[in-house]
């Protein structure tokens, strides 16, 4: 047995004036109550210190400079790295990231249970639009605000197992997981920030919550890995998200989900080994796939009718 006890941490809203000395309080204040729920590693969501700021647009991005960190961590965010060393917990959160050559990315970072950083993930998917669009109720304008990241899905040792990373959009995308997979991944963190109105096909409105559950629930199957998903919840700006944060197993069960949209801890004791069970048997990659049949998936990006 490898146990790991984990805890998803999600977050109700955070509103444009909350400054991130609050937010970061909130965010210890969640930490303490996982750490007293035994929580060796807390997840929080996506962009976790700011409000969700690529619903506005803005002519010149440089005025949304404000909203992305330049260091990590800073000032206003040691605090959390501080207390998180001091009980000995590890975390990841999720930010927006400013290079010191400019690159905007849609960051998460993993940091061990001694303070040390294990690892930073940048978004891949990013969705939504490029261009502002005034028609809509709230932009979601991660297209501009985001540069897609080039550096892929890597899979860390550490928390005694092997840990990856993706944010949001990215749990949409069956081939996260199986890169993922690939690397012999046991346990998936993924941050979201999912509005329930989705403005291109108001159909899919009411699905929000079955889609999220659908495709955490099989990628934690089909990969025989532990997944994570964590929300920041509930109506921020005007703008209503979905939360049903969760602790998905290799089975695809979810050990463990949120009732409330606001912030909220749930804990779950993981255990890494049962990932074998699904890894050596139905999905023994070695053994069962195809990959020599897989071309496609790597040779081309629309589908192409012939
Ligand atoms: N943050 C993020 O990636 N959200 C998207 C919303 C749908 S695209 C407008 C998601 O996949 O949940």
């Amino acid at each position: 047995m490898r146990n790991l006890n984990v805890a998803a941490a999600q977050l109700g809203p955070i509103q444009k004036t909350d400054d991130r000395k609050s937010v970061v309080a909130r965010l210890i204040g969640l930490l303490r109550e996982a750490d007293s729920k035994k929580a060796e590693l807390v997840v929080f969501p996506e962009l976790a210190l700011t409000t969700f700021f690529p619903r506005w647009f803005v002519d010149d991005i440089t005025q949304a400079d404000h909203w992305y960190e330049t260091e990590m961590p800073s000032t206003v965010t040691k605090p959390l790295f501080d207390e998180a060393k001091k009980l000995g917990v590890g975390f990841c959160l999720g930010y927006a990231e400013l290079t010191a050559s400019g690159e905007r990315f849609n960051t998460q970072i993993l940091v061990e249970r001694d303070g040390r950083t294990v690892a930073k993930y940048r978004k891949v998917h990013i969705p939504g639009h490029e261009h502002h669009e005034p028609d809509r109720p709230f932009q979601h304008a991660e297209r501009y605000y985001f540069t897609p990241s080039n550096e892929g899905f890597g899979v860390w040792p550490a928390f005694n197992g092997r840990i990856g990373m993706m944010i949001c959009n990215d749990r949409r995308w069956p081939e996260s997981y199986r890169v993922m997979g690939l690397q012999g991944v046991e346990m998936i963190l993924c941050g979201y920030n999912t509005p329930l109105h989705y403005v291109p096909d108001p159909s899919q409105d009411v699905l929000q919550g079955f889609h999220n559950a659908l495709v955490m629930q099989s990628g934690a199957y089909q990969n025989g890995t532990f997944v994570v998903g964590v929300a920041k919840g509930g109506v921020e700006e005007g703008v209503d998200s979905l939360a049903d944060s969760s602790i998905i197993a290799p089975s695809g069960e979810i050990l463990a989900k949120t009732i409330t949209n606001g912030d909220e801890v749930v804990t779950a004791v993981c255990d890494l080994d049962w990932c074998n069970n699904y890894k050596n048997t139905l999905f023994d990659f070695n053994r069962y796939r195809r990959p020599e049949v897989y071309g496609r998936i790597t040779n081309q990006r629309g589908s192409v009718i012939e």
